[in-house]
């Protein structure tokens, strides 16, 4: 049954600028970290937008939320689309919240033309997407496809206060429902590029086939503290030269293996005196490939180089492994759902494989998913400065609204 329903791209834009408040920086951006202050005001703001609108609020035991729309058989098994609301401590108004609202919008145009889906249509809030408080990433999504434990993620500390599961109780949205006890037929996510590619062949719509593996370690480096004037060189035991020599390699083995990625994000020197040689540093790092063998070889390479800098270095470096994901293959039957929605509106797009981690990494184990992506300005994301345009992305809310259509007529 062919359908031309249209989204509202001045009413989309509206709830996207509207809830960039959440944590409104000065410089633009938004910070909204995951169960602090401002995810709580952007979900209570969510939570009544989806219930104004008449749909079915679900809460799981790791926050993550879910609104429903009825299908005409409630027997049929609900096609799911949405993102995350939760921000880097520098982010922007549209990672993941685009997800979150072109799903509201589209589910909002169904309300609107009074168009019935077989299918109840489900808009999902994942929990802790950025794992910027709290690392990993994607812990609501992760427990929910039973790829992370519950217990250890609600364990997590923020190490500059609180724990995941007491912030999710303060945040007052830790529900009861078993998470990962709901099933869905299929999963959609909208979601900026976050890279160059789109905006640089001036595309309007990514086709998301798959995404690059990831791998996230922490670091510590112990050496000794030692006054920096009379020590002699060969007399140190310096923590943070060493933490240089490994960020260093963490560079040098991603562009050892192209398209491979790799940065060290966090850091700290201890005792952070400029007159005393650091005897203790701590990193974050990551290291991203396309291709899981290629990305095991680069923790291979890595591990090679810390042996080496041990050897010549009196430092003793400990690793933490936190997360590996491994590249993920999406399914055909969305993918094709999506292209046959970017065709319909004669969008100009490519088919392409994300760069950056996403919720529908994890969801894709558990039930046919793939993404779409829209371009960002310069391919500028986790920065305040991330936008988009209001053309995009009223662009990709039309192609999810159709594709769920799409789904919910061949599923
Ligand atoms: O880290 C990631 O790839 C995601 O954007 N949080
Ligand atoms: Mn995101
Ligand atoms: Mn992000």
């Amino acid at each position: 049954m062919k359908t031309n329903l249209t989204i509202n791209p001045e009413r989309l834009w509206d709830t996207l600028m509207d809830t960039a408040k959440f944590g409104a920086t000065p410089k633009g951006g938004v910070r909204r970290l995951a169960l602090s202050a401002e995810d709580k005001q952007v979900r209570d703001w969510f939570k009544a937008a989806c219930e104004d609108a008449g749909f079915t609020l679900g809460l799981d035991t790791m926050g993550n939320m879910y609104a429903t729309r009825p299908g005409t058989d409630p027997n049929a098994t609900p096609i799911a689309l949405g993102s995350h609301l939760d921000t880097q401590p520098t982010g922007g108004k549209f990672d993941g919240i685009l997800g979150v609202l072109a799903g509201l919008e589209a589910l909002r145009t169904l309300v609107d033309a009074g168009y019935e889906t077989r299918h109840p249509i489900t808009l999902v809030n994942w929990t802790n997407e950025e794992g910027a408080r709290f690392a990993p990433g994607m812990t609501g999504s992760g427990v929910y496809s039973n790829e992370m434990q519950e217990a250890d993620m609600l364990a997590l500390a923020d190490p500059i206060g609180g724990v995941f599961g007491e912030e999710l109780e303060k945040i007052g949205y830790k529900g009861t429902e078993p998470t990962g006890a709901r099933k869905f037929a299929a999963f959609v996510e909208l979601h900026i590029e976050q890279g160059p590619i789109l905006e640089k062949e001036e595309l309007q719509i990514g086709i998301v086939e798959g995404g690059q593996g990831l791998f996230w370690f922490d670091v510590t480096i112990t050496g000794r503290d030692s006054h920096a004037g009379t020590t002699p060189m060969d007399y140190r035991r310096d923590a943070q030269m060493a933490q240089a020599e490994l960020a260093l390699a963490i560079e040098e083995i991603a562009l050892a293996n192209p398209p491979g990625v790799g940065t060290v994000g966090v850091t700290a020197v201890l005792p952070g005196s400029r007159n005393t040689v650091p005897g203790l540093c701590t990193m974050s790092a990551e290291l991203r490939h396309p291709d899981g063998d290629t990305l095991t070889a680069m923790t291979a390479a890595l591990d090679a180089k810390v042996a080496e800098i041990e050897a010549k270095r009196p430092v003793k470096i400990e690793f933490t492994m936190r997360w590996r994901k491994d590249p993920v293959k999406f399914d055909a039957r969305v993918v094709e759902a999506i292209a046959g929605a970017v065709e319909k509106h004669g969008f100009t797009s490519k088919r392409m494989i994300s760069g950056a981690g996403h919720d529908s990494y994890f969801v894709a184990t558990t039930c046919p998913t793939a993404m779409i992506f829209v371009p960002c300005w310069e391919g500028i994301s986790h920065n305040e400065e991330e936008s988009a345009t209001k053309e995009d992305c009223a662009a990709g809310t039309q192609v999810i609204l159709d594709t769920i259509i799409a789904l919910d007529q061949t599923l």
